[in-house]
């Protein structure tokens, strides 16, 4: 599927400097971009630095962001891999600095780790999450695949489900344990890397969309992007977000080109995605099982726990929202 390599990102390797202090920024929803403008989208985000190819040539710029940046949000700590925005090059050493941020279509974001109000923004301009997950070694976990999807419907982001090194398991009973999530209308694919299997069904889910992939460490997802690339760009068998955490250097996303129009998104150890900021009540619009019945409990709000006349309850008991999903449900609600 890779081609176009040429300008496959160098800097992967590479991360280049940290800027210790976080530059106050003004911003500003309207205003004039200078003629020598560039247009380009955001590949790599690390700190205040931001990687930006080159809409039209396709070369890589190191780009800052300007002192006012013309951004239709409001916080401006949140230039996102994904960003379309407008830049301009300085004269040295090919770097640029970012002077707008246009609207993005779709984002993923989390509360921000440092506490502060802004939110954090982990992606922006995505068409599709693929949570990547594996039949053994490690075996998947339904209730971390609800955590995921949580952030899927959420953002409202359509989401497919790949299972990974399916030739160290018998499919029948897995496909039965992941009938609910078909039956919710999430696309499932079940591959070996390890021996080939099913590759062009997910090459073309892939295709002409940009795709991020999370899933916990170890189900091989760098395997996956490497295969998908054509290239080996991601290190295998590390884990590569454990080490840094804690630490300053939190384990960074980016993009890469498959080909023209068909991109990427690594975003190594995405434990983030599972961090939400809202409460108890918010929880259940993000189980999309529960529509059509949690409108009919007799008391509204209705939190599906110890209510009497709760209609969520009923059809758990029914069978018609699966009790595994009920139960994710259920511990998620806990830790709001
Ligand atoms: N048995 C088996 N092992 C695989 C398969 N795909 C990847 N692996 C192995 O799983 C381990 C973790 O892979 P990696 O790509 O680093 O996973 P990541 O942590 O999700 O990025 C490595 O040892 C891979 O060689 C597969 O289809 N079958
Ligand atoms: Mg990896
Ligand atoms: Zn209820």
């Amino acid at each position: 599927m890779a081609q176009n390599k040429k300008n496959q990102q160098k800097f992967s390797k590479e991360p280049f400097r940290k800027s210790k202090s976080v530059k106050r920024i003004l911003t500003k929803k309207s205003g004039k971009i200078p003629e020598d403008a560039r247009k380009g989208t955001i590949y790599l985000a690390l700190g205040s630095n931001y990687k930006v190819k080159d809409d039209e040539t396709n070369e890589f710029v190191e780009c800052i962001l300007g002192g006012t940046v013309i951004t239709p949000y409001e916080n401006i700590n949140v230039a996102a891999v994904g960003d379309k925005v407008h830049f301009q090059s300085l004269e040295q050493n090919n770097q640029g600095v970012i002077l707008e941020i246009r609207e993005r279509y779709s984002k993923l974001s989390r509360e921000s780790v440092k506490k502060t109000d802004n939110e954090q923004i982990i992606a922006a301009n995505i068409d599709q999450i693929l949570i990547f997950m594996s039949v053994a070694d490690p075996y998947y976990n339904k209730g971390l695949i609800d955590r995921y999807l949580i952030s899927s419907e959420m953002y409202d982001i359509p989401t497919i489900i790949c299972f990974n090194k399916i030739e160290l398991m018998d499919l029948t009973l897995i496909k039965e344990d992941l009938q609910p999530y078909q039956d919710l209308g999430y696309g499932l694919i079940f591959i070996s890397m390890e021996e080939r299997k099913n590759l062009n069904e997910i090459d073309s889910k892939l295709a002409g969309k940009t795709t991020l992939v999370t899933g916990p460490s170890g189900v091989g997802k760098s395997t996956f992007i490497n295969y998908i690339l054509g290239e080996d760009i991601l290190a295998v068998g590390k884990v590569s977000a454990k080490h840094m955490k804690g630490k300053h250097t939190t384990s960074f996303v980016q993009m890469f080109d498959v080909n023209e129009n068909t991109r990427i998104v690594d975003s190594p150890g995405l434990r983030e995605l599972a961090i939400w900021n809202f409460d108890k009540l918010e929880l259940q619009m993000y189980f999309k099982d529960f529509t059509g019945y949690r409108e009919e409990c007799k008391f509204i709000p209705c939190t599906h726990t110890h209510e009497p006349g709760c209609m969520v309850k009923d059809a758990v008991e029914e069978g018609e929202i699966d009790i595994e999903r009920y139960q994710s449900y259920l511990s998620i609600l806990e830790t709001l």
